[in-house]
Protein backbone atom coordinates (compact mmCIF):
# COMPACT_ATOMS: atom_id res chain seq x y z
CA UNK A 1 0.00 0.00 0.00
CA UNK A 2 1.25 3.32 -0.93
CA UNK A 3 2.21 5.14 2.39
CA UNK A 4 0.88 8.98 2.68
CA UNK A 5 3.23 11.84 2.04
CA UNK A 6 1.53 14.44 3.26
CA UNK A 7 2.30 13.65 6.63
CA UNK A 8 5.78 13.00 7.00
CA UNK A 9 8.93 13.91 5.44
CA UNK A 10 10.81 11.10 3.58
CA UNK A 11 13.83 9.16 3.69
CA UNK A 12 15.32 7.74 0.97
CA UNK A 13 18.54 5.23 1.26
CA UNK A 14 20.65 4.98 -1.65
CA UNK A 15 23.11 1.82 -2.53
CA UNK A 16 25.91 2.19 -5.08
CA UNK A 17 26.96 -1.34 -6.28
CA UNK A 18 29.52 -1.95 -8.58
CA UNK A 19 33.42 -3.29 -8.90
CA UNK A 20 36.15 -2.01 -6.65
CA UNK A 21 38.07 1.33 -7.33
CA UNK A 22 35.26 2.55 -9.91
CA UNK A 23 34.55 5.29 -7.76
CA UNK A 24 31.77 4.38 -5.63
CA UNK A 25 32.82 6.53 -2.45
CA UNK A 26 33.88 9.34 -4.56
CA UNK A 27 30.51 9.50 -5.81
CA UNK A 28 28.80 9.64 -2.85
CA UNK A 29 31.05 12.37 -1.86
CA UNK A 30 30.27 14.53 -4.89
CA UNK A 31 26.31 13.83 -4.26
CA UNK A 32 26.40 14.22 -0.72
CA UNK A 33 28.36 16.91 -0.12
CA UNK A 34 29.40 18.53 -3.54
CA UNK A 35 33.10 17.71 -3.39
CA UNK A 36 35.71 15.39 -4.67
CA UNK A 37 37.26 13.60 -2.40
CA UNK A 38 41.03 12.67 -1.46
CA UNK A 39 41.75 9.16 -1.32
CA UNK A 40 42.26 9.42 1.66
CA UNK A 41 39.02 10.72 1.90
CA UNK A 42 37.01 8.66 0.16
CA UNK A 43 38.56 5.44 2.28
CA UNK A 44 38.25 6.79 5.48
CA UNK A 45 35.40 6.35 7.80
CA UNK A 46 33.30 4.97 5.16
CA UNK A 47 33.15 1.90 7.04
CA UNK A 48 29.64 1.67 8.97
CA UNK A 49 29.15 5.48 8.02
CA UNK A 50 26.15 6.61 6.50
CA UNK A 51 26.59 9.84 4.59
CA UNK A 52 22.99 12.08 4.49
CA UNK A 53 21.52 15.01 2.41
CA UNK A 54 18.80 16.71 2.84
CA UNK A 55 16.95 17.89 -0.52
CA UNK A 56 14.08 20.52 -0.56
CA UNK A 57 11.23 19.06 -2.57
CA UNK A 58 8.34 21.63 -2.66
CA UNK A 59 7.80 21.73 0.83
CA UNK A 60 8.95 18.43 2.33
CA UNK A 61 12.24 17.52 2.91
CA UNK A 62 13.82 14.84 1.97
CA UNK A 63 16.26 12.62 3.50
CA UNK A 64 19.09 11.08 1.45
CA UNK A 65 20.91 8.41 2.93
CA UNK A 66 23.78 7.10 0.97
CA UNK A 67 25.50 3.48 1.87
CA UNK A 68 28.83 3.24 1.18
CA UNK A 69 29.94 -0.76 0.97
CA UNK A 70 33.21 -0.22 2.24
CA UNK A 71 34.99 -2.95 0.60
CA UNK A 72 32.68 -5.71 0.71
CA UNK A 73 32.43 -5.80 -3.22
CA UNK A 74 35.67 -7.24 -3.81
CA UNK A 75 34.09 -10.63 -3.31
CA UNK A 76 31.30 -9.15 -5.85
CA UNK A 77 28.89 -9.65 -3.10
CA UNK A 78 27.71 -7.23 -0.44
CA UNK A 79 25.73 -7.95 2.84
CA UNK A 80 21.74 -8.78 2.04
CA UNK A 81 21.07 -6.42 4.54
CA UNK A 82 22.36 -3.54 2.38
CA UNK A 83 19.80 -4.82 -0.28
CA UNK A 84 16.85 -5.19 2.15
CA UNK A 85 16.74 -1.91 3.58
CA UNK A 86 17.76 0.40 0.69
CA UNK A 87 15.10 2.22 -1.79
CA UNK A 88 17.26 3.12 -4.41
CA UNK A 89 20.24 1.01 -5.99
CA UNK A 90 22.36 2.83 -8.51
CA UNK A 91 24.21 0.35 -10.63
CA UNK A 92 27.77 1.56 -11.62
CA UNK A 93 31.05 1.34 -13.72
CA UNK A 94 33.97 3.21 -14.58
CA UNK A 95 33.81 4.27 -18.09
CA UNK A 96 37.47 4.23 -18.09
CA UNK A 97 37.18 -0.10 -17.35
CA UNK A 98 36.38 -2.72 -19.21
CA UNK A 99 35.85 -5.67 -17.04
CA UNK A 100 33.85 -3.40 -14.17
CA UNK A 101 31.57 -3.29 -17.53
CA UNK A 102 31.40 -6.63 -18.23
CA UNK A 103 30.55 -7.88 -14.42
CA UNK A 104 27.10 -5.61 -14.49
CA UNK A 105 25.55 -8.36 -15.40
CA UNK A 106 26.54 -10.38 -12.24
CA UNK A 107 25.57 -7.37 -10.36
CA UNK A 108 22.17 -7.19 -11.58
CA UNK A 109 21.69 -10.26 -10.99
CA UNK A 110 22.47 -10.16 -7.71
CA UNK A 111 20.05 -6.79 -7.26
CA UNK A 112 17.61 -8.49 -8.61
CA UNK A 113 17.99 -11.22 -6.18
CA UNK A 114 17.84 -9.56 -2.77
CA UNK A 115 16.60 -5.61 -3.52
CA UNK A 116 13.50 -4.97 -2.13
CA UNK A 117 10.43 -5.41 -4.66
CA UNK A 118 9.75 -1.65 -4.77
CA UNK A 119 13.47 -0.44 -4.77
CA UNK A 120 14.18 1.94 -8.01
CA UNK A 121 17.24 0.88 -10.27
CA UNK A 122 19.44 3.18 -12.23
CA UNK A 123 22.80 2.78 -14.40
CA UNK A 124 24.99 5.20 -13.56
CA UNK A 125 28.51 5.45 -15.41
CA UNK A 126 31.59 7.17 -13.67
CA UNK A 127 34.50 8.69 -14.26
CA UNK A 128 33.17 10.56 -17.68
CA UNK A 129 35.61 13.10 -17.42
CA UNK A 130 38.93 10.66 -18.17
CA UNK A 131 40.34 10.88 -21.07
CA UNK A 132 40.92 6.73 -20.71
CA UNK A 133 37.32 5.97 -22.41
CA UNK A 134 37.34 2.35 -23.30
CA UNK A 135 33.50 1.93 -22.98
CA UNK A 136 31.27 2.93 -25.34
CA UNK A 137 28.35 4.90 -23.92
CA UNK A 138 25.85 3.86 -26.22
CA UNK A 139 26.66 -0.08 -24.94
CA UNK A 140 25.67 1.17 -21.52
CA UNK A 141 22.68 2.50 -23.18
CA UNK A 142 21.44 -0.77 -24.35
CA UNK A 143 22.22 -2.63 -21.09
CA UNK A 144 20.06 -0.28 -19.44
CA UNK A 145 17.51 -0.65 -22.38
CA UNK A 146 17.39 -4.06 -22.50
CA UNK A 147 16.97 -3.92 -18.25
CA UNK A 148 14.23 -0.94 -18.41
CA UNK A 149 16.58 1.16 -16.37
CA UNK A 150 17.43 4.55 -16.75
CA UNK A 151 21.11 5.59 -17.66
CA UNK A 152 22.91 8.89 -16.56
CA UNK A 153 27.17 9.34 -17.32
CA UNK A 154 29.23 11.09 -14.56
CA UNK A 155 32.25 12.37 -13.24
CA UNK A 156 32.44 13.07 -9.58
CA UNK A 157 35.81 14.51 -10.51
CA UNK A 158 33.92 16.95 -12.48
CA UNK A 159 30.46 16.99 -11.33
CA UNK A 160 28.79 16.01 -14.59
CA UNK A 161 25.31 14.26 -14.52
CA UNK A 162 25.72 13.92 -10.97
CA UNK A 163 22.72 16.78 -9.98
CA UNK A 164 21.19 14.89 -13.08
CA UNK A 165 21.08 11.49 -10.78
CA UNK A 166 19.75 12.58 -7.82
CA UNK A 167 16.98 14.12 -9.44
CA UNK A 168 16.53 10.92 -11.48
CA UNK A 169 16.78 8.26 -8.05
CA UNK A 170 14.76 10.80 -6.81
CA UNK A 171 11.87 11.12 -8.88
CA UNK A 172 12.16 7.55 -9.89
CA UNK A 173 12.14 5.99 -6.23
CA UNK A 174 9.30 8.91 -5.48
CA UNK A 175 7.06 7.52 -7.96
CA UNK A 176 7.88 3.95 -6.77
CA UNK A 177 7.33 3.93 -3.51
CA UNK A 178 4.60 6.57 -3.33
CA UNK A 179 1.16 7.10 -4.91
CA UNK A 180 1.53 8.87 -7.92
CA UNK A 181 -1.20 11.24 -6.95
CA UNK A 182 0.69 11.95 -4.05
CA UNK A 183 3.61 12.49 -5.49
CA UNK A 184 1.85 14.29 -8.64
CA UNK A 185 0.63 16.80 -5.76
CA UNK A 186 3.87 17.01 -4.21
CA UNK A 187 5.67 17.66 -7.93
CA UNK A 188 2.70 20.86 -8.58
CA UNK A 189 3.91 22.03 -5.08
CA UNK A 190 7.39 21.92 -6.07
CA UNK A 191 6.66 23.53 -9.26
CA UNK A 192 4.69 26.46 -7.62
CA UNK A 193 8.41 26.93 -5.33
CA UNK A 194 10.10 30.31 -6.83
CA UNK A 195 13.68 28.74 -5.47
CA UNK A 196 12.82 25.64 -7.57
CA UNK A 197 12.83 26.58 -11.30
CA UNK A 198 15.92 24.41 -12.28
CA UNK A 199 18.67 26.95 -12.22
CA UNK A 200 21.97 25.40 -11.61
CA UNK A 201 24.90 25.96 -9.87
CA UNK A 202 24.42 29.19 -7.10
CA UNK A 203 26.27 31.02 -5.33
CA UNK A 204 27.45 30.68 -1.80
CA UNK A 205 25.12 32.16 0.15
CA UNK A 206 21.96 30.79 -1.76
CA UNK A 207 21.01 27.04 -1.36
CA UNK A 208 22.15 25.37 -4.74
CA UNK A 209 19.50 24.00 -7.03
CA UNK A 210 19.37 20.96 -8.62
CA UNK A 211 16.02 20.75 -11.73
CA UNK A 212 12.94 20.51 -9.58
CA UNK A 213 15.05 19.49 -6.17
CA UNK A 214 16.88 22.48 -4.15
CA UNK A 215 19.70 20.99 -2.52
CA UNK A 216 20.15 22.41 1.18
N1 LIG B 1 39.29 10.43 -13.19
C1 LIG B 1 38.44 10.12 -12.21
N2 LIG B 1 38.85 9.39 -11.16
C2 LIG B 1 37.95 9.12 -10.19
C3 LIG B 1 36.62 9.56 -10.25
N3 LIG B 1 35.97 9.10 -9.16
C4 LIG B 1 36.88 8.41 -8.45
N4 LIG B 1 38.07 8.41 -9.05
C5 LIG B 1 39.30 7.79 -8.60
O1 LIG B 1 39.13 6.38 -8.60
C6 LIG B 1 39.79 5.80 -7.48
C7 LIG B 1 38.81 4.99 -6.65
O2 LIG B 1 37.84 5.87 -6.11
P1 LIG B 1 36.89 5.43 -4.89
O3 LIG B 1 35.85 6.48 -4.76
O4 LIG B 1 37.70 5.11 -3.69
O5 LIG B 1 36.29 4.09 -5.52
P2 LIG B 1 35.45 2.95 -4.79
O6 LIG B 1 34.63 2.29 -5.83
O7 LIG B 1 34.72 3.50 -3.61
O8 LIG B 1 36.62 1.99 -4.32
P3 LIG B 1 36.56 0.80 -3.22
O9 LIG B 1 35.72 1.26 -2.07
O10 LIG B 1 37.99 0.59 -2.85
O11 LIG B 1 35.97 -0.36 -3.94
C8 LIG B 1 40.41 6.96 -6.72
O12 LIG B 1 41.76 7.11 -7.14
C9 LIG B 1 39.59 8.15 -7.15
O13 LIG B 1 40.28 9.38 -7.05
C10 LIG B 1 36.22 10.36 -11.37
O14 LIG B 1 35.07 10.82 -11.51
N5 LIG B 1 37.17 10.61 -12.32
MG1 LIG C 1 34.82 3.00 -1.60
Amino acid sequence: MATSISSCDITLKILIVGDPSIGKSSLIWRMSENIFPTLEQANINMANSVKSKAIQFGRKQILLKFLDTAGQERFRTISRSFYSTTDIIILSYDQSNQSSFDHLTQWYTEVQRYAKKDCYIALASTKKESTQQVVNPSTAQNFANEKGISFIETSAASGEGVDELVQLVVKGAGEKLYSEENWTKLRVKANENPNSKGTRGGTQSEPRKTGFCQIL
